[in-house]
């Protein structure tokens, strides 16, 4: 390589291997040590370096598969009856990118899953079904397609559907990969179900409306009180935005799902947004550090991701690995899109580890490798 990046120039290693560099590396071996010019250029990339690749998981292909795992095994025997996706390149740390994890759930009506609770943060996105549940810390919420639910660090939680609930399929995504690569996940488990400790839908019912908070409540968790953010409000929020704003050229009208006493993330590993893609809208690309899992909440198009077009529709799944530069498109002429997300940021920010820059070339849009 040449110029900027290369390695033939000082401040970057540039030993040329020799017989006795060669015993000496060796010696160093033996005793639990190596130098440091051996590996530096590889452990110090010059820009964030992903092991993950741009990955699409078509749901009309999984669909049945999912169902059929329905057949084969109970909650009970699986703990969690999920197909996860996986990155060809994250098979060892079970991450569908970078350190996230993403599976898709299914419960049939009268099923519910036994209570369990670890230090890895979960989240869900709704993708079909109806008269499915989750508690979470002893509050039961109910959730229709396309609602957000999050599952804290830590907190108990179980789900489950109706009886007179129609089969439920949801997307959990979770930061195991990270807590394990950090060594602090713990798991525990419920003995039997939670007692209800409010009346059913007590967090989105108290804290979910329209920016007005209760005075006379104390909140003291590093999380969201809102466990629930429905579709039924965050779509007409879109369309309420895109009346009078722009958006951003690299994603439209995108909002952040966030805790509504802090306007900040609604959990300290993991962060969600959602965004609407106007008809015809094709968004500039851009790379930025942090790690993405995408499903497709509404209409359908594409994403040109390190330079490969990705074809998506609805409940489809994708992903964005960090530093890889990336485009939205909507197909549709008449109709808007909509990306559901959910990302590391929080982490990737509160480590000081952000940073984004613009695709320039071509006009701002990849060249599609064939
Ligand atoms: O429901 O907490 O897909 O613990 C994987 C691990 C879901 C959950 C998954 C989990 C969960």
């Amino acid at each position: 390589m040449e110029g900027k990046y290369s390695d033939d120039q000082i401040g970057r290693a540039r030993v040329k291997d020799t017989p006795e560099l060669e015993a000496y590396y060796k010696e160093l071996e033996t005793l639990g040590a190596g130098a440091l010019w051996t590996v530096a250029n590889d452990i110090e990339p010059w820009e964030p370096r992903t092991s993950s690749i741009p990955m699409l998981w078509k749901y009309d292909d999984l669909r049945e598969l999912v169902l059929k795992s329905s057949e084969l095994v109970t909650p009970e025997q699986a703990g969690r009856r999920v197909v996860y996706l996986v990155n060809d390149k994250r098979k060892d740390v079970s991450a569908a990118v970078g350190w996230l994890y993403t599976g898709i759930q299914v419960t049939r009506p009268g099923e519910s899953t036994s209570a369990h609770r670890h230090r890895a943060s979960a989240l869900r996105f709704i993708m079909e079904g109806s008269g499915g549940y989750t508690v979470v810390d002893g509050n039961k919420i109910t959730f229709e397609v396309n609602d957000f639910v999050i599952t804290p660090n830590s907190a108990w939680h179980e789900h489950g559907v109706a009886a007179d609930g129609k089969t439920c399929i949801w997307q959990d995504g979770l930061d195991i990969p990270l807590v394990n690569a950090l060594e602090a996940n713990d798991y525990a488990v419920y003995d039997g179900k939670q007692s209800l400790n409010n009346p059913v839908n007590y967090s989105p019912l108290t804290y979910g409306s329209s920016g007005l908070l209760p005075a006379d409540k104390v909140w003291d968790k590093p999380y969201s009180p809102l466990f629930k953010y429905s579709w039924k409000t965050v779509y007409p929020a879109l369309l309420e935005a895109a009346k009078v704003n722009d958006g951003s050229p690299f994603d439209g009208i995108l909002m952040n799902y966030s805790n509504p006493l802090t306007g900040g993330a609604v959990m300290q590993t993991m962060g969600a947004s959602m965004q609407l893609l106007r008809p015809s809208e094709h968004t500039k690309a851009h790379k930025h550090t942090g790690s993405f899992v995408y499903q497709c909440a509404k209409g359908k198009g594409y994403s040109v991701i390190g330079g490969k077009r990705f074809d998506w529709k609805e409940r489809d799944i994708f992903c964005v690995p960090s530093w890889v530069n990336h485009e939205h498109v909507n197909l549709s002429d008449t109709e808007d899109a909509c990306l559901f997300s959910f990302n590391d940021l929080p982490t990737i920010n509160a480590l000081g580890l952000y940073q984004e820059r613009e695709y320039t070339e071509n006009n701002g849009y990849q060249i599609i490798e064939k």
